[in-house]
């Protein structure tokens, strides 16, 4: 059956982030993606000066309206890159307009630091938008600030790692925890998925690309979306995201110099694609 899920985040115009990923990538494999843009951004705001910023927030209470009036229900949400003062309308349409999935990447830092413009407040708020998902996906730096705990980036262990998700689980009551950014060998780097389900806490690994490219979050979190509504296990849905993330980049590097901002996906999706039709349910 056909499926529409709701993405909530930004536009950045230029930069290979957010809408700009989530569109193609969730479109390509079959799902209709609605759209609430969170914000409209020139470029995204690691790596580019001077970037324009309009917050939408004052149409959110007007277009959920609008959706009760047409009578407008979604399958599912994913939200990313999004403002605190959205959260609230963003539980609204989570209660009123939405019958499936919710899915939070609670995107706001990395690399052990906030985004510009993100900070401890924000995460808390956050916290409340964590409750309410059935699955989240931070990476190790956001896990941390979710807990307002420092980020703890390298030399810790599994018995590290799975304390994080208990105690993540145990704050936000979240069933489905994809915790991404692990590590324990310089050489690999992958993610660790929890389903209260078993309560087991279950890693998949790939190779670690040892260039940093803006986006990859994104394009991860939109991977996953993409199978997991089609029907793939949690944790297939992790492991294609992950093994689509790493070969997006690889290809990227050749492409480096002239596409520096982002990842260079949109050749990598016939992967994708097959992926998912050769695991979904
Ligand atoms: O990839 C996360 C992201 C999304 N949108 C905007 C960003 C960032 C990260 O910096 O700046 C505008």
């Amino acid at each position: 059956m056909e499926k529409r899920i709701l993405t909530v985040q930004d536009i950045s115009c230029v930069g290979q982030c957010s809408l700009t990923v989530a569109l193609p990538i969730i479109s390509a494999c079959g799902i209709e993606a609605a759209i609430l843009p969170s914000a409209v951004l020139s470029t995204h705001t690691a790596g580019f000066k001077d970037f324009t910023c309009l917050s939408l927030t004052e149409e959110f209470p007007k277009i959920i309206n609008h959706w009760q009036k047409e009578n407008i229900t979604f399958d599912g949400v994913y939200t990313g890159y999004v403002l605190g003062e959205q959260i609230d309308h963003i539980i609204e349409i989570c209660t009123k307009l939405n019958k499936g999935v919710k899915i939070i990447d609670p995107v706001m830092a990395d690399h052990g630091k906030f985004y510009y413009g993100f900070d401890q407040a924000f995460a808390q708020k956050m916290c409340k938008l964590c409750q309410k998902a059935d699955v989240i996906l931070p990476n190790l730096t956001e896990a941390a600030f979710l807990l307002d705990e420092e980020p703890m980036l390298e030399g810790y262990d599994k018995a590290y790692i799975e304390g994080l998700l208990s105690r993540l689980v145990k704050k936000l009551k979240v069933k489905k925890v994809v915790l991404t950014g692990v590590s324990f060998e310089k050489s690999k780097l992958g993610v660790a998925v929890y389903s209260s389900q078993t309560s087991e806490v279950a890693y998949y690994f790939t190779k670690r690309i040892e260039r940093n490219f803006h986006g990859t979050g994104d394009i991860y979190s939109s991977a996953f979306v993409g199978a997991y509504l089609s029907g793939v296990s949690l944790y297939d849905s992790a492991s294609i995201a992950a093994d689509f993330t790493v070969k997006a980049m690889e290809f990227t590097i050749d492409y480096a110099d002239i596409h520096p901002y982002g990842v260079y996906f949109e050749q990598v999706l016939p992967y994708l694609i097959g992926k998912i039709n050769y695991l979904r349910g």
